[in-house]
């Protein structure tokens, strides 16, 4: 099991539309991470900045966002492209972070 962050953008002034939007996440895609190893799935808002910090654990098969094949993950990304940073296919602009410090 490992820890990943990334960092993606979220659309100026739409910070309750995402958090809304989270809280009444589909049942299917949440079922779709789980069963793809991702656990412990936060995603944090800098509103200085709008940038969404996202870590998340996973068992060894990828990040959230390599789940782009799945018909779930692209409509939820379709879905999202109008409160976010996107690439022209929907998926969200995400950069990978390193992590420079960890305490058990
Ligand atoms: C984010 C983004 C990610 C997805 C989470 C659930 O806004 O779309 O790719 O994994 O939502």
């Amino acid at each position: 099991m490992q820890t990943v962050a990334f960092k993606m953008k979220l659309n100026p002034g739409l910070a309750g539309e995402y958090k809304k939007r989270h809280d009444e996440i589909w049942p299917e895609l949440k079922k779709l991470l789980k069963d793809n190893g991702i656990s412990d799935y936060s995603i944090f808002l800098d509103e200085e900045t709008n940038i969404l910090f996202a870590v998340q654990k996973q068992d060894g098969n990828g990040s959230s966002q390599d789940l782009g094949s799945t018909e779930i993950v692209k409509k939820w990304w379709a879905y999202m492209a109008e409160v976010m940073e996107t690439n022209p296919d929907n998926s969200p602009v995400s950069i990978p972070l390193q992590q420079v410090f960890y305490m058990e």
